[in-house]
């Protein structure tokens, strides 16, 4: 495996299309032929990754046979997206190997990560350092990982985070409202955590129209995760319409 090769084909997507998207696939919310139609979908219009996992996906065989389908039919990159150690599965091209640095839980700080790092290694999976940023509450993510949720309102709280993350040599921060949130994270909070951070800046949680899309990209986001809205039906035309919008954003 070619060094930091899905860090690299990001870091060229991000100067060609100045924001990306990602779109994630929960492995328990649809059937394997589904997925892979999604994925195949994604990448049609634009989407430069595709994640796949999930707080409450926890089934490592469903998740480990998503993954191998989707990976026949497209070329962008799979990128592990795990909630506990049975996230990791072979055949995906890298893994967000994340802290949920504000979980209250040091199991899943530093804990889950080494009972899944030799599989990580094992697998030949591409790490990602990313400091995983729970902002809000209410969210399986939040409760599943014990966080204590950034509020929506405290931008600098997500900053300093952020900074401390940069510091530790975390290369991603995700700053995550949780899947189907109500809210999305603040384009105010995206800014100050885009000062403070000059690595890969993630976003995601409830995002599904081209304004806030547009409004998170301009604040400094490198990425928009999109999941819920593609998983309950919305269409793929308008996911195309945000991923071109949030490159002209710029
Ligand atoms: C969830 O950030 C991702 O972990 C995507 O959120 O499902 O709300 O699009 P949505």
């Amino acid at each position: 495996m070619v060094k930091n090769k899905v860090e690299s084909f990001l870091k060229s997507e991000l100067k060609r299309k100045k924001t990306l998207l990602f779109v994630l696939i929960d492995s328990e919310a649809s059937n394997l032929e589904a997925s892979a139609k999604l994925a195949k979908g994604a990448e049609r219009i634009g989407a430069s990754s595709i994640l796949v996992g999930g707080s409450s996906a926890t089934d490592q065989i469903e998740m480990a046979q998503v993954v191998r389908k989707i990976k026949k039919g497209i070329r962008i990159p799979i990128i592990l997206f795990p909630g506990n150690v049975t996230g990791v599965v072979p055949d995906a091209d890298a893994i967000l190997f994340s802290s949920l640095m504000n979980s209250e839980n040091p199991y899943f700080i530093t804990q889950a990560q080494a009972l899944g790092a030799p599989s990580v290694a094992k697998f030949g999976l591409e790490p990602l350092p990313t400091a995983y940023l729970v902002v809000g509450d209410g969210t399986s993510a939040w409760f599943v990982g014990s966080a204590r949720g950034i509020p929506f309102e405290k931008p600098k709280i997500a900053a300093a985070y952020a900074l401390a993350a940069q510091f530790l040599g975390m290369r991603f921060v995700y700053l995550e409202a949780g899947s189907g949130a109500k809210t999305n994270v603040t384009p105010e909070m995206v800014r100050n955590v885009r000062k403070t951070f000059d690595g890969f800046l993630i976003v995601g949680g409830g995002i599904r129209n081209v304004k806030t899309a547009q409004s998170l990209a301009k604040a400094g986001a490198d990425a928009l995760v999109i999941g819920t809205f593609l998983e309950k039906g919305g269409s793929l035309k308008r996911v195309q319409e945000i991923a071109k919008a949030i490159q002209r954003s710029k």
